[in-house]
């Protein structure tokens, strides 16, 4: 039998670098509320419960985030499930004749 392994010193001696897998985390997008004059206090706190799972409690504290600082935070998600997440509550918001505005950025 032969001696040639195929799979030994494929490089003759050469010193090389296997490459990097070029793999990077698709990137996440928070989901944000905006304040405004005229959305209900109850009404956020319902969205904030009913889209994003969160607590009476939680959702209650995000709302008083929102309502004092302008902005607040909902959540962090995938591209596609942030622009689902912001498309509903736009939608149910102004089906309720309210001009709450929930948006997305990147992280
Ligand atoms: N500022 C509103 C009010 O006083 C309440 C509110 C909170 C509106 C959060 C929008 O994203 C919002 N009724």
């Amino acid at each position: 039998m032969s001696d040639f392994d195929p799979y030994k010193d494929r490089d003759g001696g050469l010193a090389t670098q296997e490459a990097k897998p070029k793999l990077k985390r698709p990137p996440l997008y928070k989901v944000i509320l905006l304040n405004d004059d005229f959305t209900p206090m109850d009404f956020v706190i319902e969205i904030l419960m009913d889209f994003f799972a969160m607590s009476e409690e939680k959702a209650t504290q995000v709302m008083l985030q929102v309502h004092t600082q302008g902005v607040g935070v909902c959540g962090m998600y995938s591209k596609d499930v942030a622009e689902t997440k912001v498309y509903i509550v736009n939608d149910y918001s102004r089906e309720h004749h309210h001009p709450l505005m929930c948006s997305m950025e990147e992280v």
